[in-house]
């Protein structure tokens, strides 16, 4: 499979306002989060992940393995308990976050030397394009 490892530096960042709001991610917060850049870490070793989302505001941090459910609390997001499962769907890593809020998830791809993250929740897409840092 692919490589997503890395360090990777937020280069657009479109509707990511319309995503936190549909997680009720708290007005204040959402005010400093749109304007934050957002750097990517990825560590990948076999079907082991941990992504790092760095920011000068907060952190957020995940490890799994991939094709294994695990209780992911988005501490520091919106604060929720999800049943979370990350899958390849060929070279694009899918998940799937169930839980409260239906529809919710992410995937991951690369295109050329670009990382694409699509984050959907209901009907809102918030779609993200970072480069190797
Ligand atoms: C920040 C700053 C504090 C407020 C919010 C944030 C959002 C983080 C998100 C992270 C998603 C991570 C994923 C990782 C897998 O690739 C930037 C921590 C709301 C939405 C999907």
């Amino acid at each position: 499979p692919i490589d997503f490892s890395g360090t990777w530096v937020m280069e657009t960042n479109d509707n990511f306002e319309d995503y936190m709001k549909i997680l009720n991610i708290d007005l204040v917060t959402r005010k400093i989060a749109i304007h934050l850049s957002q750097t990517k870490v990825i560590i990948q070793d076999a079907d082991k992940l941990t992504i790092k989302t760095l920011s000068t505001f907060r952190n957020y941090e995940i490890s799994l393995t991939i094709g294994e459910e695990f209780d992911e609390y988005t501490k520091g997001l919106d604060n929720r308990m999800l049943k979370t499962l990350v899958n390849w769907q060929g070279d694009t890593l899918v998940c799937t976050q169930k839980g409260e809020k239906a529809n919710r998830g992410w995937k991951h791809w690369i295109e050329g030397d670009k990382l694409h993250l699509e984050l959907y929740c209901e009907d809102v897409v918030c779609h993200q394009v970072f480069r190797r840092k």
